[in-house]
């Protein structure tokens, strides 16, 4: 008899979200500013003009959102902290206000047996550690490992997995090489020191973790593990053609091996330091910073939504390469559907670590309509799931230690420099009035956790 696609007793079902897209209230109960209210405030920084001052106003709305993670059945809600919240300024006292709201918001999850993923830093630092230099400045690696440790003395213990950032690469390469992110910085020259200090920040903080929790990594289930989250796509040459060859090597190393090398091999790589070395690039490494960067971590986070099929371009400053439009259907991103991304990430990311991997974001955009008695019936974005969760059940039959799967993103959101017009959510979100209501793909992915599996085709 065909049971459908079953996985491990255990597997760890969730959903993600951000706090700069999802918690409005950007200057509520004390809240500092962050490079990203700046940005927003910044007119023409986001295409369709609109800001994260209220987004789902999930701040004042925690209570009924917990109420949803919870029927949906969610055994993972993966959510970040503003750093902003607990430090106004970034440094300094602590903000008791944000502390309260995270310990409620995390009491409350557990409370309804959700097990909370939390991350650090989820690209919105301080404007005023910006205005001192931000990631480009050493010391602000040391600030973060500061309020790290707050956050782990405060709240360390009511979350299951830590997770010092979110993809370090959007970070630097799009925050400062390209600027359609906070900080907005246009300064190709700064990214591989950023890259650098964010890596720095994220050995401190686990350090600064191993001290409050003691040395030995934890067993699953008996006390919080910390982790690391990468966005890992795969990068496919356009052709055999040398050119092409070379420039998807470029292209892949700055996404993806530029941050796990130095995870998981104490070094950088070489191809792609010679790289940004002839364009005059050169991240600033103190001795000791590698092994600070490679401390023992306990799972590794990987973000995945798609491949790059890439073309030499050598007027592209950054990777010599230009992403040629993909062969197949693509969702409102203009990502492609490639359900196969989670294995060739899954793979890349084992290549390096034997570590626990959980897939902490997959999802789609689609631009959905909401039918005259409200419904919304998003099947595209259902068969984009049922695609990638099969994939990822394929992964672990290759005898990948595959723990759990986060939808991004439980509710629509404010999706960076497109603002709040691309739709990510298993929930949508009228923006007008804040309500909330499940699409379909909220139904379906229910009865997933329910069954721990996909139903039979
Ligand atoms: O919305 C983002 C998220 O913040 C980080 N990973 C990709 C998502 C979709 O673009």
């Amino acid at each position: 008899m065909d049971n459908g696609l079953i996985f491990p007793p255990g597997f760890l079902w969730g959903a993600a979200t951000a706090a700069y897209q999802i918690e409005g209230a950007w200057n509520a109960d004390g809240k500092g500013e962050s490079i990203w209210d700046r940005f927003t405030h910044t007119p023409g920084k986001i295409r369709d003009g609109s800001t994260g001052d209220v987004a789902c106003d999930h701040y004042h709305r925690w209570e009924e959102d917990v109420g949803h993670i919870a029927a949906l059945g969610l055994r993972s809600y993966r959510l970040s902290i503003a750093w902003t919240r607990i430090f106004p300024d970034g440094t300094g006292r602590p903000n008791q206000r944000g502390l309260d709201f995270y310990r409620r918001l995390l009491t409350a999850l557990n409370a309804r047996g959700v097990a909370p993923a939390v991350t650090l830093y989820h690209w919105d630092l301080p404007q005023a550690l910006q205005e001192r230099g931000g990631w480009l400045r050493r010391d602000t690696a040391y600030r973060f490992a500061e309020y790290a440790a707050t956050a782990f003395r405060h709240l360390g213990r009511e979350a299951a997995l830590w997770i010092t950032h979110n993809e370090p690469f959007i970070q630097a390469f799009y925050g400062h090489g390209t600027g359609e992110n906070a900080p907005g910085e246009r300064n190709p020259w700064a990214i591989l020191t950023v890259g650098h200090h964010l890596l720095l920040s994220h050995g401190l903080a686990v350090d600064a973790f191993r001290a409050e929790f003691g040395a030995r990594p934890l067993v699953p289930g008996q006390g919080p593990q910390v982790g690391i989250v990468l966005m890992i796509w795969p990068h496919h040459a356009a052709s055999e053609r040398p050119e092409d060859q070379a420039a998807n090597r470029i292209a892949d190393g700055g996404m993806n091996r530029l941050f796990l090398e130095p995870l998981f091999r104490g070094r950088y790589p070489d191809d792609i330091m010679r790289h940004f070395k002839w364009r005059g690039m050169r991240p600033a490494v103190a001795p000791g910073d590698m092994a600070i960067i490679g401390r023992p971590i306990d799972f590794l986070g990987v973000n995945t939504y798609t491949r790059l099929i890439n073309q030499a371009n050598p007027r592209d400053l950054l990777s010599g390469a230009r992403q040629v439009t993909p062969p197949g259907p693509t969702t409102a991103m203009g990502w492609e559907i490639y359900p196969d991304c989670i294995i060739e990430a899954l793979n890349k990311a084992r290549a390096y670590t034997n570590l626990p991997l959980y897939i902490t974001e997959n999802g789609a955009a689609y631009d959905d309509v909401v039918g005259p008695g409200g419904e919304i019936d998003d099947v595209a974005r259902i068969d984009y799931l049922r695609a990638h969760i099969a994939a990822a059940h394929r992964a672990i039959a290759q005898g990948i230690d595959l723990r759990g799967y986060f939808v991004w993103s439980l509710l629509d959101n404010f999706e960076w420099a497109h603002g709040l017009s691309k739709r990510f959510g298993l929930i949508h979100v009228d923006y007008a009035t804040l309500r909330r209501t499940w699409k379909r793909s909220a139904y379906w992915y229910r009865a997933v956790i329910a069954r721990n599996g996909l139903e039979a085709a």
